[in-house]
C-alpha cells in the first residue's frame, strides 16, 4: 500500500495542487497530513484528490490550524480528523500508524521504540526526517510550502518494504 505523507502545507495552492496531481497520477491509496493547513478554504483544492484517495483522506490539526470548527465543517467533508484533533492513530496496509503534528524528539524516539507502532510520523518542524529504526519508519516529510526550507517536499511510503520516498516540487 501507498500512503502519502504531506505537512505544513500553510495555504501554498499552488504546492497543494502539484501534490496532489503527483499523487493522483502515482495512484497513491491513503494521504495522511501532519497539520498546518491553515485556512479551511484548502479543501478545495485537496478536494481535487481522486474519489478513492479522498477515502482515505486522514489528518491532524498543526498549531497553525486556530480554526478547528470550520476546518472540521469544510476540510472534514473529505479528511477525516483524527479523535481528539492531534494523535491520529490508525492501521493501514497491516500498519501501525501514530501521527502527530509537533511530537517532541523524545516523545518519537519513545513511540518508535515501544513496539506498539510500525510507523512514526510528525510535521512542525518543516525539516525532513527518514529514518528505519530497527523496522520503525519514522517520517517527518518537511514542508509542503516550502517557505522556510525552500524546499516544497512530501512523502510516499511504500508499506510493502516500509520505505518512504521524498518527493522534492
Ligand atoms: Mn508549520
Amino acid at each position: 500500500m501507498k500512503i502519502a505523507i504531506i505537512s505544513d502545507s500553510h495555504d501554498h495552492k499552488d504546492n497543494i495542487l502539484r501534490a496532489v496531481s503527483i499523487i493522483n497520477e502515482r495512484k497513491v491509496n491513503a494521504v495522511i497530513h501532519c497539520g498546518d493547513y491553515v485556512s479551511p478554504f484548502v479543501k478545495r483544492w485537496f478536494d481535487k484528490l481522486d474519489d478513492a484517495i479522498k477515502k482515505n483522506f486522514f489528518g491532524v490539526f498543526g498549531n497553525n490550524d486556530g480554526e478547528r470548527l470550520f476546518l472540521t465543517q469544510n476540510l472534514g467533508q473529505i479528511c477525516q480528523f483524527a479523535q481528539n484533533g492531534n494523535e491520529l492513530i490508525l492501521e493501514l496496509g497491516g500498519k501501525r500508524i501514530f501521527a502527530s503534528h509537533m511530537p517532541r524528539k523524545e516523545t518519537i524516539e519513545a513511540l518508535a521504540h515501544s513496539g506498539k507502532f510500525d510507523i512514526i510520523l510528525s510535521g512542525h518542524t518543516h525539516s525532513l526526517i527518514n529514518k528505519n529504526e530497527k523496522g520503525v519508519l519514522v517520517v517527518n516529510p518537511g514542508e509542503l510550502c516550502g517557505y522556510l526550507t525552500g524546499k516544497s517536499t512530501f512523502a510516499i511510503i511504500d508499506t510493502d518494504n516500509m520505505e518512504a520516498e521524498i518527493i522534492e516540487l
